[in-house]
């Protein structure tokens, strides 16, 4: 790596840092305590949204939202909320009925470290808190911005966004996908949650029509990319480095990239979409310098 190279990656990597903390700090000011007789779900809740995690969603919120000038404590109100939906979609994946996964983030995952109850209740109050902290008037004085990031993030997450991916995914196990297929699938289950995270700033931020087009086509690319890596790492990482299950996609007989293109295609295709959805940051400059960096960090994460 050359010196220009290894500085931006450093960077980068403070930045992740920060962002992560300012969100891990949302996140315990927005989450219930635990008291009561919730006290067990409020537990599951934070457990399962405060153990860890790359925080890539809410970066891109607060990296965004900072282009266009948002007050940071906005920001990091949709970034906590984006999160607690992840969080959500993890802990659900986790179950028996699905994935049946009993590591995530290198912990138990909520329903070992709960029970199995316990977990779906945690997951559904994830996923509705998420919603209530975007309506609040905490999170933008306008009306109007608070109805388009509920709408942008429901269309994210339904049947149509993440969930309809999970479930093209459960009906095509040991099927034969085409590259097509697994690309529709992808930019559903993992893309449109990215995409939304990219295209949250923008929508606190009352980006003009263009500027928001821009963003939102770097979040797509991104997604696209991040997943693709993500299943390079599931085919040649450690358990220890990804902190879940390894290789569970050629044991389930999944189709994904590396399935179809094989690992060097793959790495390849990955490059080529970081690539595109830095360019669609050109007009902003370096104040989308962490951004840009993190187009090429999420191809070459080890976890
Ligand atoms: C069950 C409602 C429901 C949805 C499931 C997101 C999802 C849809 C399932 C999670 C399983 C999975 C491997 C999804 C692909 C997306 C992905 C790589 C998620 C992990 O995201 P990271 O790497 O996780 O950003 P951290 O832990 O860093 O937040």
């Amino acid at each position: 790596m050359n010196l220009v190279a290894s500085d931006t990656r450093t960077a980068l990597t403070e930045a992740l840092k920060r962002r992560a903390r300012e969100v891990e700090h949302a996140l315990d000011v927005l989450l219930p305590l635990p008291d009561g007789q919730e006290k067990r779900l409020i537990e599951a809740m934070r457990y399962a949204v405060l153990g860890g995690g790359k925080r890539l969603r809410g970066f891109l919120v607060m990296e965004t939202a900072s282009l266009f000038s948002v007050a940071p404590a906005c920001a990091a109100r949709v970034a906590a909320s984006v999160e607690m939906l992840h969080a959500y979609s993890l802990v659900h994946d986790d179950l028996p009925a699905m994935d049946d996964d009993d590591l995530r983030r290198g912990q138990p995952s909520c329903h070992r470290a709960f029970d199995e109850a316990t977990a779906i209740l945690a997951g559904d109050a994830l996923l509705t808190r998420a919603f209530e902290v975007l309506v609040d008037s905490d999170t933008h004085s306008d009306s109007q911005a608070r109805c388009e990031l509920v709408a942008a993030l429901g269309a994210a997450a339904g049947a149509r966004g993440m969930v309809g991916g999970q479930m093209i995914d459960m009906v095509s196990e040991g099927t034969q996908l085409s590259a097509p297929e697994v690309t529709r699938l992808q930019a559903l289950k993992t893309g449109r949650l990215i995409q939304y995270s990219a295209e949250a700033g923008a929508i606190l931020g009352r980006a003009p029509p263009q500027q928001r087009h821009h963003i939102a086509a770097f979040g797509r690319d991104l997604g696209a990319a991040f997943q693709i890596a993500d299943d390079i790492l599931d085919a040649e990482g450690t358990e220890e480095e990804i902190g879940k299950t390894a290789g569970k996609d050629a044991a389930a007989g999944k189709a994904t990239m590396v399935s179809i293109m094989g690992l060097e295609q793959a790495r390849a295709h990955a490059a080529m979409l970081a690539a595109q959805a830095a360019n669609y940051l050109a007009s902003f400059g370096d104040r989308a310098a962490h951004l840009v960096a993190l187009t090429d960090f999420v191809v070459s994460r080890r976890s």
